[in-house]
């Protein structure tokens, strides 16, 4: 019930604003060149909707576009984030898997809200994050060091964030947030002391690697899966560096001690089994960081992705 056949929309985003590194933008067509798509139609069997096209959004960002509330490039990322909100919610809204390559993590903000609003006219339903990623993107502006969009997208999806209706992201509404509840985090080590108040505060869900190590990443699934219970859609976030960088160097905000390999392709294998994935954004591939790891952590990327999508081992 919650997609339509095997229907999928794949939106790439060459949007880099959210943080201070160039090259993320290009992490879409090295995925696509890497044979991503002729793999999803051909092995997986996707009936895929694709423009043929990386989306940069030129015509939207703003010449001028001062700091507002600590954050950098406010205006370019709140205008971008809206306008993929409607396009990822009018694949939603067919009933396709949507899959988004993007760019750096604050596109999360687009792709979320896009579903969010989707799963709620189309079937009645409040959906689930799961967010796999080093950090906890929860910052808000105020708690943020750094000012980097790509460090907030959750803090604007739960309403955590906010801003009048005329200010960057004030476009968000109601019908497009997640509930804290609705929330899980994998793969954390490297959370602000800001984040970790809110986090607490909120009692959300969280499984750092800490917890990867004490349970084992099957344990931990059950756990988080168990925590969204069935017959709750769920969107798959995956920031490329909750890998380790001995599997993903190429990342604008790589840490050290992270997951292998196998336990990311394992949690994009547990929550296709599910049945109910609705959504996967792959971001913050940046091919243009590391010389020689550039091409292993696309590889990875494309790995992450054919598993979210049904690729089995046997
Ligand atoms: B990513 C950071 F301070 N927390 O807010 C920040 F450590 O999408 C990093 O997960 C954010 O890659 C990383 O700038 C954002 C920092
Ligand atoms: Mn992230
Ligand atoms: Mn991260
Ligand atoms: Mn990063």
């Amino acid at each position: 019930f919650l997609k339509a056949g095997n229907e999928l929309g794949l939106v790439a985003v060459g949007f880099s604003g959210g943080q201070c590194k160039p090259g993320v933008d290009a992490a879409p067509m090295a995925l696509i060149e890497s044979g991503l798509v002729d793999q999803l139609k051909d092995d997986l069997a996707y009936n895929v909707h694709y423009d043929n096209k990386v989306h940069a959004y030129g015509d939207l960002i703003p010449h001028d576009d001062p700091d507002h509330r600590n954050m950098k490039k406010p205006k370019a990322v709140s205008t971008v984030t809206k306008q993929l909100s409607s396009q990822v919610y009018e694949h939603a809204k067919e009933g396709r898997f949507v899959l988004t390559l993007g760019g750096d993590h604050s596109i999360a903000i687009g792709t979320i809200s896009g579903t969010a609003k989707a799963m709620r006219e189309r079937l009645g339903r409040e959906m689930a994050v799961i967010w796999v990623d080093a950090h906890a993107d929860i910052n808000t502006p105020e708690t943020s060091d750094s000012g980097n969009i790509h460090g907030m997208p959750v803090a604007f999806l739960t309403g955590l964030a906010s801003e009048k209706a005329d200010a960057p992201f004030g476009w968000i509404q109601d019908n497009q947030r997640i509930s804290l509840k609705k929330l899980v985090y994998i793969g954390l080590r490297d959370v602000d002391r800001g984040e970790k108040q809110i986090l607490r505060e909120h009692g959300i869900k969280a499984f750092s690697m800490h917890d990867v190590d004490r349970h084992g990443i099957g344990k931990v699934m059950d756990m988080a899966l168990g925590w969204i219970g069935s017959d709750t859609p769920i969107h798959l976030s995956f920031d490329i560096d909750a890998l380790d960088p001995m599997w993903a160097p190429s990342t604008g905000t790589a840490v050290r001690g992270g997951l292998t390999l196998r336990e990311g392709d394992f949690i994009a294998e547990c929550v296709h089994e599910t049945g109910s994935l609705v959504a996967l954004d792959l971001v913050e591939v940046n091919p243009s960081l590391e010389e020689k790891g550039a091409a292993d952590t696309v590889r990875a990327g494309v790995s992450i992705v054919r598993c979210a999508l049904g690729d089995t081992l046997l």
